[in-house]
C-alpha cells in the first residue's frame, strides 16, 4: 500500500510523468547528483554541470534543481561559478552539501592546469576541495575561504555527512583513488586534525565519488567501484573500519557513475548519472544526465540490487 500511495505521488501527477532522465525543464545536461531534504521539505539536487563541445572533463559551474514532487524541477542557475573562485579556473566536477549552523555549505573540487595524456610529466593540473556557504539552500554560493582545504594532483568529488550528533565529516578521493575523511570544525571552514586513509576492510578497487548516509544505527559507505558500477560497505562508525558488501547497481555502457542517496516522505531514492548514448558529433561526448530509482534493503540492512529504468 505504501509502495503504491508512493507511485501516486512520485509517477502519477497531473502535471506530468516522472522519468528517466529527470525533465529539468531545458536541455541542460547534468551529472554527478548530491540530493538532500531540508527543513522546508523539498527535494533538492546539487550537480555539476556538462557544457556541450566541453574538453576532457572542462567543466565551470555547479547548479542547483528543487522539486516537491519529483516531477517538476526548478532550475535555480549556476549558483557558483569557477569564475567565482580566485584559485581555480576548471574542473567544477562533483559537489555536495549540508546544512549546519543556521547556513548551507557547498563542498566541491576545483582546479586548473592541465591534463597531458601522451607525457604525464608535463602534466600541471591539479585539484583541490573548496567549502563555500550561503544563506539558502538555492545559493548563490560565496567561497568560504579563498583557498582550497585541501590540494593535490587529483584531490576528488568530496562528500558531506553530518550525524545525529552533529558532527559533520568531508570525504574525498585522493591521487591515488583511495578515500581520506576527517571531521569538520564547527565553524566548517577547517577540518579537526588531519585527513585520515580509511580503513576499507582490505578492499580496495579504484574508487570514486563517495556517498555516506545512516539508517537504523548502521553506516553505509557507497561509492562507483572502478569508477562504474555502484558498490557500497557498511560500518557502525562514519569514520570506518568498512566492510565491504557489494555491488547495487551495475555499469553501464562502461561508462562512469556518480550518485547520491537520500530518504524522501518515507521513500530511499537512488539519483545517479547517465550517458548520452551513440553520440553524432565530439560536442556531444561527455554529456550526461541525471536520473533517479527506488531503492530497497533487505530485513538484514543490505541493499537490493537496482535495475535502470526509462520511467
Ligand atoms: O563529473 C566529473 C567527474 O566524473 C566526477 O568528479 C567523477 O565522480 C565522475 O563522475
Amino acid at each position: 500500500k505504501l509502495h503504491s500511495a508512493l507511485l501516486a505521488l512520485f509517477l502519477g501527477s497531473s502535471a506530468g510523468h516522472a522519468q528517466n532522465p529527470l525533465d529539468f525543464g531545458s536541455d541542460i545536461k547534468t551529472a554527478d547528483p548530491s540530493a538532500h531534504v531540508w527543513q522546508d521539505g523539498k527535494m533538492y539536487l546539487y550537480t555539476s554541470h556538462d557544457e556541450e563541445c566541453q574538453e576532457d572533463f572542462w567543466m565551470k559551474n555547479w547548479h542547483v534543481f528543487s522539486s516537491e514532487d519529483l516531477v517538476n524541477w526548478q532550475d535555480h542557475g549556476a549558483v557558483l561559478s569557477v569564475d567565482d573562485l580566485s584559485w581555480a579556473d576548471n574542473y567544477a566536477w562533483a559537489p555536495d552539501a549540508a546544512y549546519k549552523n543556521g547556513k548551507y555549505y557547498l563542498v566541491f573540487p576545483a582546479g586548473n592546469g592541465h591534463k597531458d595524456r601522451v607525457n604525464p610529466k608535463n602534466s600541471t593540473k591539479w585539484m583541490g576541495i573548496g567549502i563555500a556557504v550561503s544563506d539558502s539552500p538555492t545559493g548563490p554560493f560565496k567561497d568560504a575561504i579563498g583557498g582550497p582545504l585541501w590540494r593535490e594532483p587529483y584531490a576528488n568529488d568530496p562528500a558531506l555527512f553530518i550525524d545525529d550528533d552533529d558532527k559533520a565529516y568531508l570525504y574525498f578521493h585522493g591521487t591515488k583513488f583511495d578515500y581520506y575523511v576527517a571531521e569538520m570544525a564547527d565553524d566548517m571552514r577547517s577540518v579537526k586534525g588531519d585527513f585520515q586513509k580509511m580503513d576499507m576492510g582490505g578492499y580496495e578497487p579504484k574508487m570514486e565519488g563517495p556517498w555516506v548516509f545512516k539508517r537504523d544505527g548502521k553506516y553505509y559507505f557507497t561509492m562507483p567501484e572502478n569508477n562504474r558500477s555502484l558498490a557500497y560497505y557498511m560500518s557502525d562508525s562514519p569514520t570506518g573500519p568498512w566492510e565491504y558488501k557489494g555491488i547495487f547497481m551495475d555499469e553501464e555502457h562502461n561508462s562512469n557513475n556518480h550518485h547520491s542517496i537520500v530518504e524522501y516522505k518515507g521513500q530511499w531514492l537512488l539519483f545517479y548519472h547517465r550517458w548520452l548514448q551513440s553520440p553524432v558529433s565530439s560536442c556531444e561526448q561527455r554529456q550526461r544526465y541525471t536520473a533517479a530509482e527506488y531503492l530497497y534493503f533487505n530485513d538484514d540492512g543490505t541493499i537490493k540490487k537496482v535495475e535502470r529504468t526509462d520511467k
